[in-house]
């Protein structure tokens, strides 16, 4: 670490000694909060608690990032020919239980409640869920990327 250093993304270290950090944050154009996969984009903050800059977001996953309506929280609507909630499979509804409340689904089909994503990798506590941010020293994969407290 020194002054003019190579700052290197993601790592949390201010390689460059400029007070700040480097993050690869994804435009969110469509600002609901979910950004362009295809759009990463490496910007300095002043810590890993600071929000993303306006019109980027933490989180990639939005498959469509001109409609806001259209990102992997979104109900899938029948009928329309999109993909609304990102999930790969256009107009086809299936129901998955929630039982923390969080919005994000389990692997267990609901018969007619529930949400229509099944991306929840521990479907026991609402702060566990894809498209948060993972907290760092806690030994759990809060983000349920696969991977234990690392950012990206
Ligand atoms: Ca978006
Ligand atoms: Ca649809
Ligand atoms: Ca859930
Ligand atoms: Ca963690």
């Amino acid at each position: 670490m020194y002054p003019g250093a190579t700052e290197v993304p993601d790592n949390l270290i201010d390689e460059d000694c400029n007070g700040k950090i480097a993050i690869t944050f994804y435009a969110d154009k469509d600002n609901d909060g979910f950004g362009n996969p295809n759009s990463p984009t490496v910007i300095e903050i002043d810590n890993y608690d600071s929000d993303a800059p306006d019109n980027y977001s933490w989180y990639a996953g939005d498959c469509d990032d001109n409609n806001d309506a259209i990102n992997p929280l979104a109900d899938e609507i029948v009928g329309n020919d999109i993909d609304d909630n990102c999930d790969g499979n256009t107009d086809v509804v299936e129901r998955y239980i929630d039982a923390d409340g969080d919005g994000y689904g389990s692997q267990q089909f609901a018969a007619a409640q529930g949400v229509t994503n099944n991306l929840d990798c521990d479907d026991s506590d609402a702060e566990i869920h894809p498209y948060t941010k993972e907290l760092l020293k806690d030994g759990i994969d809060n983000n349920c990327d696969g991977i234990i407290d690392k950012i990206n």
